[in-house]
């Protein structure tokens, strides 16, 4: 008896971990610090367009990319980041490791100038 107790302590804890490990996704290999020392990039959304053309962040820094949904409602892919933002999720932490561009584009059919949400984050040395 005691060592099918033992068993189910340990699944227990698996399932804890499993739990744990899975939140959030997109932030694996993000640390808390890193979190707790994050920059925000705000992202405002209007209709239709994002407030800038474009969002700079630097290569290895951890940022809090935020959704801020001023007019309409929109969403935010950042393609090829893994990052998707909505009004349920609004703010995602990200990470880059190498200087680039990506893509980001409104991904919630918001109206007719939908197509023409398209905005660049930069990444820099
Ligand atoms: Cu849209």
């Amino acid at each position: 008896m005691k060592k099918i107790a033992a068993l189910m302590w340990g699944v227990a804890i698996l399932l804890v971990v499993a739990a744990c490990g899975s939140n959030g996704g997109s932030n694996q290999g993000i640390s808390q610090e890193e979190m707790d020392n994050a920059e925000n990039v705000t992202i405002v959304a209007t209709n239709y367009q994002f407030d800038q053309t474009e969002y700079r962040i630097k290569k290895g820094e951890v940022y809090n990319i935020v959704l801020d949904n001023a007019e309409g409602v929109h969403g935010i892919e950042i393609k090829g980041a893994r990052v998707k933002l909505d009004n349920a999720n609004s703010s995602e932490y990200f990470k880059a490791d190498k200087v680039g561009e990506y893509e980001i584009i409104c991904n919630i059919p918001c109206g007719p100038g939908h197509a023409s949400m398209v905005a660049k984050l930069i990444v820099e040395e």
